[in-house]
């Protein structure tokens, strides 16, 4: 029988191959107003090899119309099982309000007013799902450092919670949620979407608010946003390991493309 790579493995190689290019534009991304932010925490040094400073730093690929998918498939939760949640689909999410809470100076609750009267962002990137198939779809949205900047972590924040609407039990529990660290937070792509090809997002995509976090794969794009929680460790939450899919299934925590 013959070797197939898995997805990541393919995606491991493309890196590899891309690795010249990110060298080569070193120091034009060393003028950006994010990047001095990185090197000046010192962090991102202590990490392990697949997240490397390089890898950090460098933004997502970006598209043009053209390259759209003519459909942009749900997976995973399509539509939550949850009373909470069919209610606020019922007014068409009218009550809805994202919590940004934790170590932060000044928490708050916005609603989807407030979030649209931010600072906004749209990208067109390429989603690339672990189970093996890719879509590229047009976002739009909050960058996550416009709200940072709002709440004020404190300093022993290092972690960004995201906790999601949908139960992963039949019974109720367990709800969805992933992490990122701040890197991944104050990066230019990394942006809360309440929209997708221009259209207010569907239910299947997570409405009415999701991650996008475009260096890293598809299970930490969490959809379905309730809340958001700074935290200095997560290994007290749920399973410890930082998302859903880190706790049950043992997927990497730093799933980076
Ligand atoms: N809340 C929540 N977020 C989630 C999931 C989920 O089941 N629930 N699935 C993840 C996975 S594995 C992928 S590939 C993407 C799918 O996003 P899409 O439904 O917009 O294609 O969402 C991610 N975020
Ligand atoms: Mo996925």
């Amino acid at each position: 029988m013959s070797w197939q790579p898995t997805k990541r493995q393919f995606l491991r190689r493309s890196l590899a191959g891309a690795g010249a290019l990110v060298l080569a534009g070193c120091d034009r991304l060393g003028q950006t107003t994010w990047f001095p932010k990185l090197l000046a925490t010192g962090e991102t040094l202590s990490n392990t090899a697949h997240r490397a400073l390089l890898s950090r730093k460098a933004m997502a690929q970006e598209f043009s119309e053209a390259d759209l998918s003519p459909d942009f498939r749900s997976n995973g939760t399509a539509n939550p099982n949850s009373a909470q949640y069919q209610a606020m689909v019922k007014n068409g999410f009218a009550d809805w309000t994202l919590k940004v809470d934790g170590l932060v100076e000044k928490p708050v609750q916005l609603t989807m007013a407030q979030l649209q009267a931010m600072p906004q962002r749209t990208q067109i990137t390429r989603h690339d799902c672990v189970e093996g198939w890719s879509a590229i779809g047009k976002w739009s949205g909050v960058p996550l450092h416009e709200i940072l900047k709002m709440v004020q972590p404190k300093p022993s924040a290092k972690f960004v919670v995201f906790h999601c609407a949908d139960p992963m039990e039949a019974d109720g529990t367990v709800p969805y949620y992933e992490s990122i660290d701040l890197d991944d937070a104050y990066h230019p792509q990394t942006i809360l979407a309440h929209a997708l090809n221009g259209n207010t997002l569907p239910v299947a995509n997570g409405a009415p608010l999701r991650l996008r976090v475009e260096r890293q794969l598809g299970y930490k794009q969490a959809k379905y946003l309730m809340r958001i929680e700074l935290v200095e460790r997560y290994d007290q939450i749920a399973g410890g390991k930082g998302g859903y899919w880190e706790d049950v299934a043992g997927y990497q925590w730093y799933a980076g493309i």
